[in-house]
């Protein structure tokens, strides 16, 4: 049982997460939220998903990667795993190779204590996770850093360029967002089994939370595409429904819980490998240490609605001096144009996605050396953080 301020053991925590976590999956599975992807004649996501979609602030797309892909996706995350340096900013990996990434702009890879939650209760990301997890106390043989997100995942991977270019994915946030949706960003979080850290409670969007123009839908929509089968213990927890109620006082929530991080009403988003998982970013969500024994990797990013982001400024890693104008927001939309043409031209019998935006912009998008090197080089500085 917990007692304030005294860490558990992973053992003790796994164990804490039992009933609340089986208690979760009763609850998600009442809400009616997953299930296949499906879209009508119009191209639009069909309705009930939209409806559901809109009801909870959450879908679970099942099924929706081919096995092939996932394998793909798979095995060059585990080589740059394996290349991933041993600490923020050390130059060599664990066998003392040079670390992979070192030619790019931003690090690639964010490495944590195990089991710690690294932005609870700071400042960090304009200061949106006010409460902490708890932190178990990892096992003695866990000693160094992991590794807790990683950056840039379609100038790192290849099949990140083309997952990014998913036809159906980019159909979703057409369907949600408007022909015109602009990009977000990506992070791939890792939460390996018995060490991986947690992220605190928090709603994503930071920008709009006053605009007299403010809706549910204002902050966009993030996906998490799975490489491996989650757990309850292992996923990612949101309370449904939140996305509606304008910013909440996360830390009131928790006080009323006793100050215990297991919220009441949220559920887990447990998954199957290539399941992709569709939230809304003002949805209250958070995701606990990893005590359990699955390895979650969920590569995530985000859509936009053109109008919340033209004319912001830039929040969360990025300068509040800086405005997104027509041309930063071009810059950073060409990404997704390069992207559905590299996954044309490996899958040249699947249809490819029309994005409006580039449609008169083909030949500058084409997948090749030099527009990569133009466009997909170090696209992460022209992120579009609200
Ligand atoms: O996947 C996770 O554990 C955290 C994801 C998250 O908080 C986010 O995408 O905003």
């Amino acid at each position: 049982m917990e007692k304030p301020g005294i860490p558990l053991s992973a053992e003790e925590h796994a164990q804490s997460m039992t009933h609340y976590a089986a208690q979760g999956v009763q609850r998600a599975l009442a809400l009616g939220n997953r299930g296949p992807i499906e879209f009508g004649e119009d191209g639009q996501l069909a309705a009930h998903i939209f409806e559901a979609y809109w009801r909870t602030g959450f879908y679970v797309f099942e099924n929706l990667i081919a096995e092939q892909e996932i394998t793909e996706l798979r095995e060059e995350m585990a080589q740059l795993l394996e290349q991933a340096p041993v600490d923020n900013g050390a130059t060599v990996d664990r066998q003392g190779r040079p670390a992979f990434g070192q030619g790019f702009a931003k690090p690639v890879y964010s490495l944590v204590r195990p089991l710690s939650d690294p932005w609870g209760g700071t400042q960090a990301l304009n200061g949106r996770h006010p409460t902490q997890m708890h932190q178990p106390r990892p096992s003695m043989r866990d000693t160094g850093k992991v590794v807790f997100i990683m950056s840039g995942m379609c100038q790192t991977m290849a099949s990140g360029l083309r997952l990014y270019g998913h036809p159906a994915l980019l159909a979703t946030a057409a369907s949600i967002n408007g022909d015109d949706f602009v990009p977000f960003n990506d992070a791939t979080f890792i939460k390996q089994p018995g060490v991986g850290a947690s992220v605190s409670w928090h709603q994503d969007g930071v920008t709009h939370w006053n605009n007299r123009d403010w809706d549910e839908g204002i902050h966009g929509f993030n996906f998490q595409v799975q490489l491996y089968d989650t757990s309850a213990s292992s996923s990612l927890w949101v309370t449904p429904g939140t996305h509606k109620l304008g910013k909440i006082d996360i830390r009131e929530r928790v006080a009323a819980n006793g100050g215990s991080d297991q919220l009441p009403q949220a559920v887990p988003l447990f998954c199957r490998a290539g399941d992709v998982t569709i939230v809304n970013r003002q949805a209250l969500h958070a995701s606990f240490a990893n005590t359990s024994e699955d390895l979650r990797i969920s590569l995530t990013f985000g859509f936009h609605r053109r109008a919340s982001v033209l004319g912001a400024s830039g929040a969360l890693g990025e300068a509040g001096s800086i405005c997104y104008d027509e041309e930063r927001i071009h810059r950073r939309s060409e990404v997704i144009g390069i992207a559905i043409d590299a996954r044309h031209q490996y899958y040249p019998h699947e249809t490819p996605f029309r994005y409006r935006p580039m449609a008169a912009h083909q030949e500058a998008v084409r997948f090749n050396e030099a527009n990569w090197q133009r466009i997909v080089k170090d696209y992460n500085l022209w992120d579009l953080s609200i």
